[in-house]
């Protein structure tokens, strides 16, 4: 595998970072998980957009224009020989001293790394995914906005870890007020009497690229959407609940906590809208 690293090709083994980089010694720095279908890097402007902020959040500068990063991603994709994966990029703040000090690291680190995905099994499309709520609580928005896209992943790395022994594969995370934020690397929404409803960022959730998909079809669909505040007894109420991310894109929730949402199946709209995200992969984004 090539990796790009720093404006260079480099393989696999020979693509490291420093243990002095402060991405790694103090989880500084900004990435994107990104999608590759049949040749099309979905929705990478929005990708791009979204890095950008991240960094302008935490004072970090970027290390290439918008169109130099889209050449990378591109090319990173091209030199592996990949017409569908997974791409991350990352931005670290680089190598610096052993204080948190940023001013003090020299310059920031990009890498880039194109590699085949390893797909949820169509099983849980077509049945739907058993969720549970986890107890590590999403981070107050006040503290450090999770539409921050940063390296600092612990709770959700600890969501996931419970949701594991929980037995399930995806899980809900509440924000400290107790309503629901986003799941530990999917946003949440559920169908209500026909219409879409997903907790707003203000609540704790990433303003995911798959969930600003969603508001799109939903347009198209004819589908009302908005955001609003929610508890788990929306969702054990609910008609349908289904999770979206790059990694799961639009994924069936059927149960939650050992209760039954909807019929216990994919619901007719979840299933309307996983279409019309399929159709969509393939021709929103750049060619690479
Ligand atoms: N919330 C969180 C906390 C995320 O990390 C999403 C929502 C969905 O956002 P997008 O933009 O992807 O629709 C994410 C994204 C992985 C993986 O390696 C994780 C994500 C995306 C892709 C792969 O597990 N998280």
């Amino acid at each position: 595998m090539k990796i790009y690293l720093d404006g260079k090709f480099v393989e696999e083994a020979e693509a490291k970072v420093s243990v002095f980089d402060h991405g790694l010694l103090y989880g500084d720095g900004v990435f994107e998980g990104i999608r590759l279908y049949g040749g099309n890097v979905f929705r990478l402007e929005e990708h791009l957009e979204r890095l950008e902020y991240s960094a302008k959040a935490i004072m970090l500068d970027m290390p290439l224009s918008r169109k130099a990063l889209s050449d990378a991603v591109c090319e990173s994709c091209r030199q592996n020989g990949l017409t569908d994966g997974y791409i991350r990029l990352v931005i670290t703040r680089g190598v610096g001293d052993l204080g948190l000090a940023p001013w003090l690291c020299a310059k920031p680190s990009l890498f880039i790394i194109a590699a085949k995905i390893s797909l949820y099994p169509k099983e849980h499309y077509d049945n739907g995914l058993a969720i549970v709520t986890v107890p590590t609580r999403r981070i107050n928005p006040a503290a450090l906005p999770p539409t921050i896209k940063s390296l600092n992943y612990l709770n959700n790395i600890l969501g996931k870890i419970e949701a594991k022994q929980f037995g399930a594969l995806e899980a809900i995370m509440l924000n400290d007020q107790g309503y629901i934020a986003e799941c530990t690397a999917d946003n949440i929404f559920i169908v209500h009497k026909g219409e879409l409803i997903t907790p707003a960022a203000s609540q704790g959730a990433l303003k995911g690229i798959t969930r600003s998909t969603i508001f799109s079809i939903a347009q198209e669909l004819g589908l009302p959407i908005r955001e609003a505040d929610m508890t788990r007894y929306d969702v054990w109420v609910a008609d349908e609940c289904f999770l979206t991310g790059s990694g799961a894109e639009v994924i069936p929730a059927v149960k939650l906590d050992g209760r039954v949402i909807g019929t216990g199946k994919p619901g007719p709209i979840t299933q309307k809208v996983l279409a019309a995200f399929r159709r969509r992969v393939l021709v929103e984004g750049t060619r690479i």
